[in-house]
């Protein structure tokens, strides 16, 4: 057998019940195969790939939180350290009762590559929880973050782990975190990204998950002669990711017609309100059920169903697996020309195929959701130097850093002759740098 069937074969036997993470970790390595396979010998004695899918670290806690009525709740917290080759661990920590080491682990081994595709010094971790933040009041959430942090203290810092939002983790969730690792830990540092602007935040984090996938996407449409310009889009989703991504599609001059959430999805045929969208989402953390009291003209659906509508573009922004083989159909019956995941691994593989088969350009996660963990990563450098910088500055950093990645995994894919596979050129790109920091530091 093949090393990378051999080593795909152990990671499926020694991690049962993680289906999530066998499709990262087959996704991965099926594309760096004709690296592994130029000199299969070497990297099967350094036992590169089995360092490369175990984790260096997992840590797993108790969440003990009081709800307002005083009774006590326990979930499980998670943070996996998985690879600090070149960098401090960098990712985020996600809150959804769907939480589990499974997901922890594709998350985190995702992280990875896209971290190093970034071209910045960051090595990938993801955290979270099992705790739903959705019905909880404020000190509710509160009480859950201080219980959370006041373990999770203890493995991270400045220079050694930096955690980040994610599903359910947003600049609330961030603010309680930092507040409680300060006191305990009595460091002011820049311990945690998508701070608030008052204390330590970058301009344009909040941002920049949303606005750099459609940098990315505007660069490979640029590419092919193309541009934003009149496009129709469909998007996923009504959270951090989608809302921005939103604005800035409809900034570059197209029109964005739909968005979702976990219990429904709205077709807007005169173009996303999105100031509404941030009201209700934002302000209210609302249902979008209320979206037709600002736009009467608007559909409410129950249920999923934002890639029947036609669209010249998709961007799934919700979750894994959210659009599926059937849905792969629809949009190329409907013409669609190009599909760039906001979210993390949102294609299914039989889809993603599906659409790489019929000619749809697809840009996975890894590479066109990473101008988030980019500012990131540029909001440790501003608390590194104790200065923030403008809103302009850190967009324009943002918009160089999608074009380069853009760029990078198109010649990676072009360099191993599978030309306009972003995959693989994904994959192969991120991986590189990875190896290479890895070979340097010896077996460690
Ligand atoms: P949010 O929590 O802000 O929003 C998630 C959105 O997806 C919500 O609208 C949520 O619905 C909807 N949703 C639908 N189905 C599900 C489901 N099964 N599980 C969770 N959410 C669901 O998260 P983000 O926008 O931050 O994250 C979205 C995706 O982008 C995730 O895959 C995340 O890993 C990825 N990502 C996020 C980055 C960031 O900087 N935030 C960076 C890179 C990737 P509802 O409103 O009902 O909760
Ligand atoms: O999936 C991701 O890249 C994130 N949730 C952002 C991580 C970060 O550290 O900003």
């Amino acid at each position: 057998m093949s090393y990378v069937d051999e080593v795909i074969a152990e990671v499926i036997a020694k991690n049962p019940d993680e289906p999530e993470f066998h499709q990262a970790v087959r996704e991965v390595l099926e594309s760096i195969r004709p690296v592994i396979e130029a000199n299969e010998a070497q990297f099967r004695r350094d036992a590169l790939l089995e360092r490369l899918v175990n984790p260096e670290r997992q840590i797993k806690f108790r969440v003990p939180w009081l709800d307002d009525n005083g009774d006590v709740h326990v979930n499980t917290g998670y943070r996996v350290q998985f690879n600090s080759a070149i960098g401090p661990y960098k990712g985020g920590l996600r809150l959804h009762p769907s939480v589990n080491i499974g997901i922890i682990k594709f998350l985190g081994f995702e992280q990875i590559f896209k971290n190093s595709l970034t071209g910045l010094p960051i090595g990938g971790g993801k955290g979270g929880s099992d705790f739903d933040p959705k019905g909880k009041s404020d000190r509710e959430v509160m009480r859950f973050c201080q219980s959370f942090m006041t373990e999770l203290c203890k493995y991270i810092g400045a220079d050694t782990d930096v955690p980040a939002g994610d599903i359910g983790t947003g600049g609330r969730e961030i603010g309680y975190m930092f507040g409680q690792y300060k006191k305990i830990r009595g460091l002011f540092e820049g311990v945690l990204t998508g701070k608030g602007l008052t204390y330590g935040g970058s301009l344009a984090r909040t941002e920049a998950t949303g606005y750099g996938l459609l940098y990315i996407t505007d660069e490979l449409l640029r590419c092919h002669g193309e541009s934003m310009q009149g496009k129709t889009v469909v998007v996923s989703g009504a959270g951090n990711v989608a809302i921005y991504a939103i604005e800035k599609a409809q900034q570059l001059g197209a029109k964005v017609v739909t968005c979702s959430d976990s219990t429904g999805w709205i077709y807007d045929p005169d173009g996303i309100d999105v100031a509404a969208l941030k009201e209700i989402k934002e302000v209210k953390r609302a249902r979008l059920t209320e979206y037709k009291n600002y736009r009467p003209n608007a559909e409410y659906h129950e249920g999923r169903g934002v890639w029947q509508i036609k669209a010249d573009i998709a961007l799934p922004c919700a979750t894994q697996n959210e659009l599926h083989l059937d849905d792969a159909k629809q949009l190329v019956a409907n013409g669609c020309k190009a599909v760039c995941e906001g979210a993390n691994m949102p294609t299914t593989e039989d889809a993603t195929k599906y659409l790489q088969d019929n000619g749809v350009w697809f840009i996975p996660g890894k590479a066109s959701n990473a101008g988030g963990v980019a500012t990131s990563a540029l909001e440790m450098s501003q608390n590194s130097e104790r200065l923030s910088w403008s809103f302009e500055e850190v967009d324009a950093q943002l918009k160089k850093i999608m074009e380069n990645v853009y760029h990078n995994i198109d010649n990676a894919a072009k360099k191993y002759g599978f030309e306009g596979n972003y995959v693989v050129g994904a994959n192969i790109a991120g991986f590189e740098k990875v190896l290479d920091a890895m070979n340097a530091q010896g077996i460690v």
